[in-house]
């Protein structure tokens, strides 16, 4: 019989500073499907083996899911009355999702004009407080933090140390999937924690014995929001990978711990490589992801086109988020529908020649 999944806190609930006393607000996020690439070698030098993990298929549609569970539970059992967030959209919705599961106020903070249409629509109907501000997500986070010192809310952007704690099971998941740690994680970059949290996860997995070897972390960031590669912030983060719009990062130590611990590489990826991945996934693989998520396939194929990887090589890329989450990308990327008359006849033309 298939085992039944009650969420990741009770999954890994060894690996988590949780007790008994602690209320588990879940909405049996995790078990997300690792799905090996098809056509990889389309676009990939060399014979590598490719797997996604799909975080868009967690409740909210984004990884965040991981780290919310946690944060929102200890927030529940710290007693807090509400929460708040800065966001480039998916930590919102996911907060915001938590929050009206347990009964708490939510607060979210975003850059007016900049977050997708979808995120938005999950922030506004589980009914949080939604405030816009006429600045970027580096802005909205500094005005969280303040808020924070002055009032009695409790933070859960990845600065919570609980939403590295939830985000670090993804890499368990991996190595439970795989029987074993990939040769290297790709991922895409923001404000650091998950890329933090990974790293966080496989080193537990190693020293618990469950796993041997560990992955080599890729990390790609959009390259006009590069903080990490061009080693200052950038005061201006641009790119159409909103989610990743983020010019000063939390975790930005965590993520060159990750970087250089392992022996691996954070590095670029402009919006064009973004947009061609992106299209190749949901085309070719059949899976759709958010821009932003195909930060780690773009910066994989860059990588292999300097004959990076070897024969053999096992990566795993994460997709940090669903693709319906951002239709107006997906819709302005793609080939337009045909608008013709209700006949048959008209249509039986317009398919001549057509592939079917
Ligand atoms: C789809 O929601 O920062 O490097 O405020 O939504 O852990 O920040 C989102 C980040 C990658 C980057 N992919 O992860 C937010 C936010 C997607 C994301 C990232 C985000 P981090």
């Amino acid at each position: 019989m298939i085992q039944p999944w009650h969420g990741l806190i009770e999954q890994y609930r060894d690996f988590l500073p949780v007790s008994e006393k602690t209320p588990v607000i879940t909405l049996n996020e995790g078990n997300t499907p690792l799905i090996k690439a098809s056509h990889i070698h389309e676009v990939v030098q060399g014979e590598i083996d490719l797997y996604f993990k799909c975080e868009g298929a967690n409740p909210s549609g984004s990884f965040k899911d991981r780290g919310m569970t946690m944060a929102i539970s200890k927030a529940v059992e710290e007693g807090a009355k509400a929460v708040i967030c800065a966001s480039t959209g998916n930590t919102s919705a996911s907060a915001a999702a938590y929050s009206a599961r347990a009964g708490l106020g939510a607060i979210v903070i975003i850059p007016e004009g900049k977050i997708a249409m979808g995120k938005l629509a999950q922030a506004m109907i589980h009914g949080s407080m939604v405030i816009q501000i006429e600045g970027n997500f580096d802005d909205a986070l500094k005005i969280v933090k303040e808020l924070v010192a002055r009032q009695n809310f409790a933070l859960v952007n990845s600065l919570n140390p609980f939403r590295i704690e939830g985000q670090k099971t993804a890499a368990f998941e991996v190595c439970d999937q795989l029987g074993s740690a990939p040769k290297y994680h790709a991922l895409p970059v923001g404000n650091a924690g998950n890329i933090t949290a990974y790293w966080k996860g496989y080193g537990e997995y190693q020293s618990s014995g469950r796993i041997d070897g560990l992955p080599k972390m890729l990390g790609f960031q959009a390259a006009g929001a590069a903080p990490i590669v061009r080693g200052h912030p950038v005061g201006k983060p641009s790119t159409v990978a909103t989610a990743i719009r983020i010019g000063n990062p939390a975790s930005w130590k965590g993520a060159e711990a990750a970087r250089d611990e392992s022996g691996g590489v954070i590095t670029d990826v402009t919006d064009k490589e973004i947009l061609d991945a992106y299209a190749f996934i949901a085309s070719k693989e059949g899976i759709f992801c958010e821009p932003a998520s195909a930060a780690s396939l773009a910066g994989v194929i860059k990588l292999s086109q300097r004959g990076f990887f070897s024969s053999g090589d096992t990566i795993v890329c994460t997709l940090t988020g669903h693709g319906l989450k951002d239709p107006d990308n997906a819709i302005q990327l793609s080939k337009q529908p045909l608008k013709v008359d209700a006949e048959i006849s008209v249509i039986e033309d317009v398919l001549k020649g057509c592939c079917i």
